[in-house]
């Protein structure tokens, strides 16, 4: 199992992302860790609180690009671009933010990349791992906006699999209100999950 050096790949990201989004991507890393605590077998409890430390601190490395960078960088990285993220280059942080991981920060193990590549819509049928990169990137205690925040919270430690159902909703109706492309996934995820309940 691969550990990481932390303080010199937060120092590398510094230079990429703004201090509010290290301090995000540094909440998003103990929460997938605590989550990791709650979720893992005696088998894989250390491997799975790394790969959720990981993940957690690259998820948003890509994320302060702009949007023409997004389309420009992943284009060139060869990275395949779906039509809803050529409308919406901003969906693109997570796919480029896993090339990133690769060639900037030496990540190898395809597990953390794939939370890093699906984090923000999530996908049905998600890795453990997954799931709580995708949870702890909405629960981190950062997070201000969104509803029911300490409710989430709660469900994130008793069911994970219902609240990544209530985070994917709660999104789509934010998405409607705002009037925002949804992304056909995004709406995968939540009929996958819902089906769960
Ligand atoms: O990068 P972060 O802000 O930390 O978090 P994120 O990558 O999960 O992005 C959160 C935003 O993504 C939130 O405002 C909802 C939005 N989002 C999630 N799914 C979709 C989406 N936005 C659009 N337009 N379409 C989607 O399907
Ligand atoms: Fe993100
Ligand atoms: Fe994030």
């Amino acid at each position: 199992m691969k550990k990481y050096d932390y303080e010199k790949i937060k120092t590398k990201l510094s230079k990429h992302i703004k201090e509010s989004r290290l301090r995000h991507t540094i909440g998003v890393q103990y929460t997938a860790a605590s989550l990791a605590m709650r979720y893992a077998d005696e088998s894989n409890a250390d491997e799975l609180l790394e790969q959720a430390m990981i993940a957690g601190l690259l998820h948003d490395n890509a994320k302060c690009l702009s949007e023409s960078e997004l389309l420009e960088k992943s284009v060139k990285h060869g990275i395949e671009v779906t039509e809803s993220e050529r409308n919406n280059p901003f969906l693109l942080h997570g796919k480029l933010g896993a090339y990133y991981a690769v060639h900037r920060y030496g990540v190898e193990d395809e597990a953390v990349l794939g939370a890093i590549t699906w984090h923000t819509t999530g996908h049905p049928d998600m890795t453990l791992l997954e799931k709580i990169v995708f949870v702890a990137d909405y629960i981190e205690p950062g997070r201000t906006k969104q509803p029911n925040l300490n409710a989430v919270r709660k469900l994130a430690f008793e069911d994970i699999d219902k609240c990544v159902y209530v985070i994917s909703d709660d999104t789509l109706n934010y998405l409607t209100g705002e009037k925002s492309c949804i992304d056909e996934m995004t709406v995968k995820t939540r009929d996958y999950y819902k089906g769960l309940l």
